[in-house]
């Protein structure tokens, strides 16, 4: 008997778990960092990104948790040249439908000090869907989904410091009930470069969007459109 209800709560367990993903590792200038695969406080191996409480998914635009999926803080940094790739690679990852999107925050001093409030995320890259319809896999998500990794290059002009960089899939695979996977992790920028995005290009998080915003809130097998729009400010490239 118990061993019936231990076995049960892992294979429910891992069920659960293959059903998400989060990033678990990361190439940035030829260095491979390890991210962050346990339920904190971790035991493994030091990461980068900002260590989060769970897997399971935030389904609100307005969750507190949408930020960093919880995480607060990592115990390590990338050095990273402004211009280079930044490769996010995931261990899994199971939904196709719905964008990835990339964003950066300057920290205003340690990271140790750096929550991401205010209104100073920017998107670096994303990819909505690319074909229609809605309901298949021409997603930036189904990109995820084949190739376990998304690639971005961080804007060439971007003023050095410390940054967070967050990766974000938003699985939109049940209709008008979204799901946000995003973690966050710790670089610093190096570089000549003096730029720095303004106005309409900027952010809070959580609430980048409104819930009801049409790239969040979809119908993804009743509804007939053949575009999409991902929530939140356009792309700044430097
Ligand atoms: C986040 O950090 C800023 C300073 O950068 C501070 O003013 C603010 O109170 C902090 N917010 C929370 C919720 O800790
Ligand atoms: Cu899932």
């Amino acid at each position: 008997m118990l061993f019936t209800s231990v076995f049960t709560v892992a294979a429910l367990f891992a069920a659960q778990a293959a059903a998400h993903g989060a990033v678990t590792s990361y190439v940035i200038d030829g260095t491979t960092y390890p991210g962050y695969e346990g339920f904190s406080p971790s035991s493994g191996p030091k990461t980068i990104q900002r260590q989060w409480p769970d897997y399971n998914p935030t389904t609100s635009v307005n969750d507190k948790k949408v930020m960093c999926n919880g995480g607060t803080s990592a115990p390590l940094t990338a050095t990273a040249k402004a211009g280079s790739k930044v490769k996010a690679i995931w261990k899994q990852w199971t939904h196709q439908q719905g964008p990835v999107m990339v964003w950066m925050y300057k920290c205003a001093g340690e990271f140790s000090g750096c929550n991401g409030s205010g209104k100073q995320w920017f998107k670096i890259d994303q990819e909505g869907m690319t074909a229609p319809p809605l309901s298949g896999n021409s997603w930036g998500t189904g990109k995820v989904y084949k190739n376990l990794y998304w690639e971005s290059t961080i804007p060439a002009s971007l003023a050095p410091g410390n940054y967070l960089i967050r990766h974000e899939l938003l699985a939109l695979h049940q209709a008008n009930a979204p799901q946000f996977y995003a973690e966050c992790a710790q670089l610093v920028v190096s570089g000549s470069g003096s730029a720095s995005p303004s106005g309409a290009y900027l952010a809070s998080i959580p609430g980048y969007a409104s819930q009801s915003d049409p790239g969040i809130m979809v119908d993804t097998y009743g509804s007939k459109a053949t575009t999409y729009t991902p929530p939140g400010p356009a792309v700044w490239t430097g």
